[in-house]
């Protein structure tokens, strides 16, 4: 067919840029997938967003279903964040000693997410996994992790293995730099495959520190976990001692305002927040029962610390995220609402998954249940679509193997849009083969 696989447009200024960007930074980005390796072309260099919108350097605006990768639920430059983060600004910027801020924003996430009956606050879902995992280490004094093939938890030595996200978009098995001992204390299993992981337990139960899942997958495309799948985990983990840990990086207070939890009804022993709880800034959160936190430092034998962790600014934009989200639960219903509105058309030979307000089109016509049917996706098609509604103004994740995410910003005419020229491209697909 005709649609092109680059766009054709003069992009004179992210060009420029592009160029100049790999000169210093590798691949000319500070995150892989942003490099638009798997879609070719050229990434857009992006000056400033507003409401559901992004505008790159060339001057051309898209409706942006990035969302900073999952934070802006709000959309771009939400004002009682914004509000809120000229405000701390004329106070400092950091100072490295508690504020009362952090008790504040600590009090909210154990009121939304009453499973985390303590919290701490680190600046990145990858320290937020790392430091889970130590904890749940320290707690069971056990080594080994389960965790499932195409979930992503941050660039954690041990988690790094058959891991979603950017590893499956450049095709990256298992990275190079892991000690193979590392790697040997992660136990890789299919997503929603109850019995790999009873007989995971049954072979090494008494070695097993944790179970680590995203809930609901946002790092392969979004998977939503079979019926039973996430209580099956809780049972095996208390039956056998280990620790369930939900990484809800991604599903905190965007699947529901207290997260897959919530929604799914489970109780993990620990949990770790990202991206949204930040309100688009720099912040992490890991916690759970109290007796479990009780062993980090200084209370226990478990350290973990950091210079910028509870940073004014992040702590001040996530606290008016979750104010905002609190006195406006209405929200999740018009989200949902829209989500439904995006994904009611499903085009011939694709799949749509989708929970709330984060959703995947992957180019197979069968189900998507777990790496093993994700990575059957017709990856060339996906790159063909993507240019195609970039030309559009329409920005989704330079990846099949990403979710894309919806915010209160998007508007019906948002979606009237982006369906419109989702439906032009497969009728053009249509009329060419
Ligand atoms: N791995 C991140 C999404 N799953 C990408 C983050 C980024 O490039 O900013």
């Amino acid at each position: 067919m005709s649609v092109k696989t680059s766009s054709s447009e003069a992009l004179f200024k992210s060009e420029a840029w592009f160029e100049r960007a790999q000169l210093h930074i590798p691949g000319g980005v500070n995150s892989p997938v942003r490099a638009f390796r798997s879609v070719g072309g050229v990434p857009r260099f992006i000056e400033r967003g507003e409401g559901s919108r992004i505008f790159d350097v060339d001057g051309k605006s898209y409706i942006d279903y990035v969302g900073s990768w999952g934070p802006l639920l709000l959309g771009h430059r939400p004002k009682p964040v914004i509000d809120a983060l000229r405000e701390a600004l004329d106070s400092g910027t950091s100072f490295g000693a508690p504020t009362s801020r952090e008790v504040e924003l600590a009090e909210l996430i154990s009121k939304t997410v009453p499973s985390m009956e303590m919290v701490r606050l680190v600046n990145s879902g990858t320290e937020a996994t790392m430091s889970a995992l130590r904890l749940a280490r320290g707690f069971t004094g056990r080594d080994l992790t389960i965790k499932f093939e195409g979930c992503y938890h941050g660039h954690v030595d041990s988690l790094l293995v058959k891991a979603g996200s950017g590893m499956a978009t450049l095709g990256i098995a298992d990275t190079a730099g892991v000690p193979k001992a590392f790697a040997e204390t992660t136990i890789a299993l299919p997503y929603n495959s109850i019995a790999a992981v009873e007989q995971a337990f049954a072979q090494r139960g008494n070695e097993i520190a944790a179970v680590i899942v995203e809930p609901v997958v946002g790092n392969m495309g979004c998977v939503p976990p079979a019926p039973g799948f996430l209580e099956a985990l809780r049972h095996l983990c208390t039956r056998y001692g280990a620790l369930l840990i939900l990484d809800e990086v991604m599903t905190g207070f965007r699947v529901a305002l207290g997260g897959a939890q919530q929604r799914f009804g489970i109780q993990p022993d620990l949990t770790t927040l990202g991206k949204i709880v930040g309100g688009g800034l720099p912040l992490a959160v890991y916690g759970g029962r109290k007796d479990v936190m009780q062993k980090i430092a200084p209370l226990g034998p478990v350290y973990q610390a950091g210079t910028l962790s509870g940073n004014p600014l992040a702590v001040a934009a996530g606290l008016a995220m979750l104010r905002y989200l609190v006195a406006n639960p209405q929200l999740y219903d018009q989200l949902e609402a829209r989500g439904k509105q995006l994904t009611e058309w499903t085009p011939p030979g694709v799949t749509i998954n989708r929970v709330g307000a984060m959703f995947t089109m992957f180019f197979t016509p069968d189900p998507v249940t777990d790496w093993e049917s994700a990575k059957k996706c017709d990856t060339a098609r996906f790159g063909r679509y993507f240019h195609f509604m970039l030309e559009r103004g329409i920005y989704l994740a330079p990846s099949q193997f990403e979710a894309a995410f919806l915010s209160t910003a998007h508007s019906e005419d948002d979606i009237r849009y982006t369906v419109a020229a989702a439906r032009e491209f497969f009728a053009a697909e249509a009329a060419t083969a």
